[in-house]
């Protein structure tokens, strides 16, 4: 079959909820990929990060195998042989006391949302079905319909209603916003980093710290969205160590499965997943033994290969590159590490002809928020391939000059 016939059948079968480039993906290696027509393509990113070991890593497709040979879903009726391991590694190299996990990133920001609430009634002793969340304008946290009760997005929310009370928002950035919001009964802040979906959004400078010291003093949850910043994408393990903040709750997702698989956690103390008795919060699939092997490799991937380092270097190298490129259309360039947007004026006529550009250059990645072209590469991607998507970068927009 070929991209054509792919696409009429999906098209015909498929919910249309997405509308994707129409490049028809069959095989992936490391930083690249390939459609079924065999044109090569630079993957620019990532599956949103969730390739951040690159594609088909040797060292977790051979967890893949073997694990999946030996024991895959137990379920939590049972224990298994790696969730206990994985629990034990990820609480080490994150200084956290306890993890719970998912699947998805949503069921891990419900999983916070939940903690929260239950920390709220149980030690702040706010009334019951009383207490509220704050979390910010811009927001992406994902698409179950409590998280789309507090997006400020009406795509995402458009008849999905009626929808979860207990939310507040605030306007991303302004931690005196953060400030005025909180009243006896908020349980938590929730807040992404750095706001990806968002367009690249990088708060202002002390933000994060700011917020914490907010939250603390008025004895407020502090939660991190790291699922897409986290696990080194922006240039460190957890972003917010930017600020030197830890996060009374952060939530990770996406890389976790090392591209191979779907997991999530929600990482904090004993004193807030603590409170989670038996039977209350769960998931058939969560911390099943497959997942958990593959987490395991994938960590101590991201560690012994210096893939965080890598995104921090690479991440400045490439953004530093970005920057010299001279067109009319460029508003800015802004990242962290390997998350990176070039952000197009009104006038540029929107992001996604320049990613339909670049992937005819054998260059995917994919638009934004209209007017945001996000770069995300495998964290493995080296200097020549950051080199060879320069050149094409660079190609796309002094074509789009005339
Ligand atoms: C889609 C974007 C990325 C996330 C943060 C939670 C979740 C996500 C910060 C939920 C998920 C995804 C979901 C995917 C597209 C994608 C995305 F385009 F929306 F902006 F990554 F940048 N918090 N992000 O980024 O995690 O439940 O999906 O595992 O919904 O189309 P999930």
């Amino acid at each position: 079959m070929d991209t054509k016939e792919f696409i009429d059948l999906e098209d015909l079968f498929g919910a249309h909820n997405y509308h994707p480039l129409d490049i028809v993906i069959n095989r992936g290696k490391g930083i690249w990929v390939w459609d079924v027509e065999g044109k090569k393509y630079l993957d620019f990113l990532s599956a949103y990060s969730s390739v951040n070991h690159g594609h088909c890593h040797p060292r977790i497709v051979k967890v893949l195998k073997d694990q999946g040979e030996k024991l895959t879903i137990t379920s939590r009726a049972f224990r298994n042989d790696q969730w206990p391991l994985l629990a034990k590694e990820l609480c080490e190299s994150t200084d956290y006391e306890m993890v719970l996990a998912m699947n998805s990133g949503a069921e891990a920001i419900e999983t916070a949302i939940k903690a929260a609430r239950k920390w709220g009634y149980q030690e702040k002793k706010i009334p019951q079905d009383q207490a509220e969340i704050i979390a910010c304008s811009n927001n992406f946290h994902g698409r179950t319909v409590t998280i789309i009760s507090f997006t400020t997005e009406p795509l995402y929310r458009k008849d999905f209603g009626p929808f979860t009370p207990g939310f507040v928002v605030v306007p991303y950035g302004d931690a005196g916003a953060l400030e005025a919001a909180i009243n006896q009964n908020t349980a938590a802040f929730l807040v992404e980093p750095i706001q990806a979906e968002g367009g690249i959004i990088m708060p202002p400078e002390g933000y994060l710290r700011k917020t914490k010291e907010i939250c603390e003093k008025n004895n407020v949850l502090f939660i991190a969205d790291e699922i897409q910043t986290g696990l080194g994408r922006a240039g460190k393990l957890l972003a917010c160590e930017y600020e030197e903040v830890k996060p009374d709750i952060v939530v990770i997702g996406k890389s976790l499965g090392g591209g191979c698989y779907v997991i999530s956690a929600a990482l904090s103390s004993r004193e807030i997943l603590g409170l989670f008795k038996p039977g209350e919060h769960g998931s058939t699939f969560g911390a099943n033994p497959l997942a958990c092997a593959l987490a395991r490799e994938a960590l101590r991937v991201l560690i012994e290969e210096k893939l965080v380092e890598n995104s921090e270097e690479m991440g400045n190298y490439f953004l530093e590159k970005l920057k010299t490129i001279k067109s009319k259309h460029i508003k800015e360039v802004r990242g962290k590490g390997l998350l990176i947007g070039i952000e197009l004026k009104k006038e540029a006529g929107g992001a996604r002809r320049f990613c339909e550009d670049l992937k005819e250059e054998g260059l995917l990645c994919k638009e934004t928020h209209e007017h945001v072209i996000r770069f995300a590469p495998p964290l493995i991607i080296k200097r020549e391939d950051l080199d060879w998507a320069f050149e094409k970068v660079n190609l796309v927009f002094q074509r789009a000059e005339n």
